[in-house]
């Protein structure tokens, strides 16, 4: 695909949501094209957030979990870029006016002490993290209903990023395990989907290590003091105003927030 192209679809998608509109799937109205094509329109993306003067202060990881490459019918993990923009106080409000259709998960996420790239193993990995803790992904695709059907439309839309809560985070030591512990997401009333961390590519620390190799293919590195948010374990779930949103996970802690009109 032409750079104009690159440059007009990310253009799209950056308007879309800003003045909170459904789009068609790219994949859709254009040529299909390619998972690096779709990075690209990505990158293209966070560039403009940065014109806007949004900072890069990490990535998410997506579709690490079976829950989630059912719910959404795609079976690889991708990643999305995430700026200071999109952190909501924990215990914060997050108020629905002028957000699409937007969805939680719940997530562990990591905050790296040193940069890396390359092939890390998930004890490398453990060791390279000064904090983790537990976060809520808010999700709100650009997509007309958050229906798409392809990889390359749901990473050129950033992966459906839109925001984040990070809850108290503890610094790690060498004997934790993240593979089985109990994690859940609830509203004001219920406990609304349960999993175990292993859900997430067997060990969440998998995750950060997939993340470095994926940005190793594209010839980057992860720079030190990232925070990485390592995909849901269960799936997301639609908000509606007046409830509370609460994720935990055993023995590392809790994040939450109140959604309003
Ligand atoms: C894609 C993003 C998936 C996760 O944690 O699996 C994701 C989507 O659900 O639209 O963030
Ligand atoms: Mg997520």
């Amino acid at each position: 695909m032409e750079q104009t192209q690159i440059s007009q679809l990310a253009q799209n998608l950056h308007e879309a949501r800003k003045k909170a509109l459904e789009l068609e799937p790219l994949t859709k109205t254009f040529e299909d094209f390619s998972l690096e094509t779709a990075y690209k329109i990505q990158a293209q993306g966070i560039r403009l957030r940065e014109e806007d003067n949004e900072s890069i202060i990490g990535y998410k990881m997506g579709l690490t979990s079976k829950a989630k490459m059912e719910q959404m019918g795609l079976h690889q993990p991708i990643f999305g870029v995430l700026t200071n923009s999109m952190q909501i106080e924990n215990k914060g409000k997050f108020g629905l006016k002028d957000k699409i259709h937007p969805k939680a998960e719940p997530e562990m996420y990591f905050i790296t002490n040193k940069d890396l790239s390359g092939s890390l193993t998930p004890e490398e990995a453990l060791k390279s993290c000064s904090h983790i803790g537990v976060a809520i992904e808010v999700l709100d695709s650009r997509y007309r209903g958050f229906k798409y059907f392809t990889l390359p439309d749901v990473v050129a839309d950033n992966s459906s990023s839109a925001y984040f809560v990070l809850g108290d985070s503890i610094k790690p030591n060498g004997e934790m395990n993240f593979s089985d512990l109990k994690i859940t997401i609830s509203d004001s009333v219920n406990t609304l989907f349960e999993a175990k961390t292993n859900a997430i590519l067997g060990n969440p620390l998998l995750s950060l290590c997939e993340l470095i190799t994926l940005l190793s293919h594209q010839g980057k590195a992860l720079p030190a003091g990232s925070l990485v948010l390592a995909g849901a374990a269960t799936q997301a779930i639609p908000l509606s105003a007046d409830t509370h949103i609460e994720a935990q996970i055993e023995n590392i802690g809790s994040a939450s927030f109140k959604v309003t009109p």
